[in-house]
């Protein structure tokens, strides 16, 4: 069943321009794309990690966890959330000019001959050295300069929706902007700010060192930059999923957003402490001081506050939308939700599933227990439901009505059904896989590794069950993707031709009127700088200053 919300008289549904939409559609076809390679090398893994499959030589099991990671990791994302991003912006600021649509334009270009160089050397068995990149495994330097193109050509995309921000913030003096077009501006300054560390670190470093300009590099320096990225990277690809939580969703269930306020300010909160928080990857790391990984672990615990904003917010649209609808009981507001719309039903999934990602995340964070569970397969099973299950099945729930609205198509019935079965098959799929992989770590299996029996080691022959169950979880996920991607070519060419809303929600007339202080970029950007400054310059020039002599770089595979 679709909800009433869904069926509209056409002329009541706001497009967005069409050149806008090919934009973002020229970025989904990438993004789908990255999702086949990824998944089929995702499937691979798993089966080999049940030691009942070996790969075929000379693919090796390293080259094949790269492509996973750098495909699903850093392409499907980046490209669907810049596509997203654009398509949000154009719907609630206007049309973007032609000046903004060129730079849209030239950010995705660049950033698509970026990957299929980084693709290419990976694929050529000259860049094994899995989505982190860490030093001193050392790639052939057209990955790098691949996976630099891609971040240059997100700056551009980017710089499309400041300048359509601008335009609207001129227009409309003294208003608050349009929430979906403010919360695209937050995601993208954090990006920026974030990517100049890792942009830093290969134009320094990494790219120098693999033309053979430098003989070594400094390994803590390069993953200190990797990290100052690295987790600002998390909350770019939670973001977008926020906006439609925030945004959309509420509009899909037929009600209205609780506090535009409250969303604002949770955003402006994920800006000022996404970054100076890196060092919580790298706790086990020594040479850096613990008193600097407290204060960030400190952080860390801050910028989970605007996820609980944001759980609290969503439970109180639910339910009182449920309530104004004629629920009664403690949990009779739970029946009113449209399960049967794929646009509600499948983004929820990830955001139960959220729940126990973010829990694991505080594990992570807490200090000591991280000594438990770093470079086990744990952290594996905890962004397997972060960004592989919140995120990407938001992704998802937006695909199924974006590429309708963007091609001209609706979702049918029987695709919507098809839809919910592709979500709880994820769903599935995903408990068996990420369950596994929590456990297993727990016991000490370790991630990032092919199958071993370790020697015949007691402990070992421990995690086999586990990394059977993973596998079984990873061949009905790979099941669901399957079933995505046909949607999705289905709603690009095939389905009937209509109109698919770009459901927007209104604001509740009850909310306080939203504080203009949201718009004061200098102030959010300075404190920003500020924060940065304070949790790295001290432990940054004690790395440089103190550091053992560089290191020369190894290729391992
Ligand atoms: Fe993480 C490692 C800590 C969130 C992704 N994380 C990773 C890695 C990735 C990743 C990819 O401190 C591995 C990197 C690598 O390769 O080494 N993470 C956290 C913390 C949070 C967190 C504290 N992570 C994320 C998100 C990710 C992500 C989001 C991707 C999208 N993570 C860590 C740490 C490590 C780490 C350490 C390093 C581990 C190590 O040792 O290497 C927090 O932001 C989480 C806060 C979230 C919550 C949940 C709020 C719940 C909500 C849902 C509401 C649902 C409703 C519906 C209302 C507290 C918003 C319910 C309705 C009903 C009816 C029930
Ligand atoms: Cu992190």
């Amino acid at each position: 069943m679709i909800s009433p919300s869904t069926i509209k008289s056409p002329s009541s549904i706001v497009k967005i321009d069409r050149r806008d939409g090919r934009l973002a559609m020229a970025h989904f076809y990438v993004a789908f794309t990255a999702l086949l390679i990824g998944g089929l090398a995702g499937l691979l893994q798993v089966l080999v990690r049940t030691g009942k499959l070996e790969l075929p030589a000379p693919i090796t099991y390293y080259q094949v966890l790269t492509v996973h990671g750098v495909v699903l990791g850093l392409v499907l994302t980046t490209f669907f959330i810049q596509g997203f991003m654009l398509a949000a912006v154009s719907r609630t600021s206007g049309t973007l000019s032609n000046g903004q649509r060129r730079a849209g334009w030239i950010g995705y270009w660049t950033m698509t001959i970026g990957t299929v160089m980084a693709a290419a050397m990976i694929l050529l068995n000259k860049a094994s050295v899995l989505y982190t990149f860490y030093a001193p495994l050392k790639a052939h330097f057209l990955f790098y300069f691949g996976l630099t193109l891609v971040v240059i050509g997100s700056w551009f995309g980017g710089g499309a929706i400041i300048m359509a921000y601008k335009r609207w913030r001129k227009a409309n003096p003294g208003k608050p902007s349009p929430l979906l077009t403010f919360m695209s501006l937050v995601n993208t300054i954090m990006w920026m700010v974030a990517t100049l560390g890792v942009a830093a670190s290969m134009i320094i470093q990494l790219l120098p060192w693999s033309l053979g300009l430098i003989d070594t590099v400094n390994i803590l320096v390069t993953r200190t930059l990797f990290w100052y990225f690295g987790h600002p990277l998390v909350y770019f690809w939670l973001l977008p999923a926020y906006m439609a939580w925030y945004v959309v969703i509420p509009k899909v269930i037929g009600a209205k957003i609780f506090s535009d306020s409250l969303a604002r300010m949770s955003f402006i909160l994920f800006l000022l402490f996404s970054i100076p928080v890196g060092f919580h990857h790298q706790l086990m790391e020594p040479g850096i001081d613990p008193a600097w990984k407290f204060l960030q672990v400190i952080l860390t615990f801050l910028v989970v506050i605007p996820s609980l904003m944001t759980a609290f917010s969503l439970f109180a649209t639910f339910e009182s939308h449920g309530r104004s609808i004629g629920a009664k009981c403690l949990f009779g507001w739970l029946k009113m939700l449209p399960w049967g719309d794929a646009r509600f039903t499948v983004p929820f999934i990830g955001m139960l599933a959220f729940i126990p990602a973010g829990a694991g995340g505080l594990v992570n964070a807490s200090h000591q227990i991280n000594q438990v569970v770093h470079n086990t397969i744990w952290v594996t099973g905890h962004f397997h439901l972060t960004l592989a299950t919140a995120v990407v099945l938001t992704f998802f729930g937006i695909s199924y009505w974006l590429v309708p609205h963007i091609t001209g198509r609706t979702l049918t019935k029987a695709i919507n059904k098809l839809a919910i079965t592709q979500g709880v098959l994820w769903a599935i799929g995903m408990t068996f896989m990420s369950l596994a992989m929590h456990a297993a770590g727990l016991l000490g299996a370790p991630r990032r590794s092919s199958f071993s029996e370790y020697g015949g080691a007691a402990q070992a022959a421990e995690w086999i069950p586990y990394q059977i169950a993973q596998a079984v979880g990873g061949s009905i996920l790979f099941i669901s993707i399957i079933l995505m991607l046909y949607i999705f070519i289905n709603l690009a060419f095939f389905a009937p031709k209509g109109e698919q809303e770009f459901p927007v929600a209104e604001v509740d007339s009850h909310a306080e009127k939203t504080p203009l202080v949201f718009e004061n970029w200098k102030l959010w950007i300075g404190i920003t700088a500020l924060l940065i400054i304070f949790a790295y310059t001290i432990p940054f020039i004690d790395m440089i200053q103190n550091s053992p002599p560089g290191s020369q770089g190894y290729k391992l595979w």
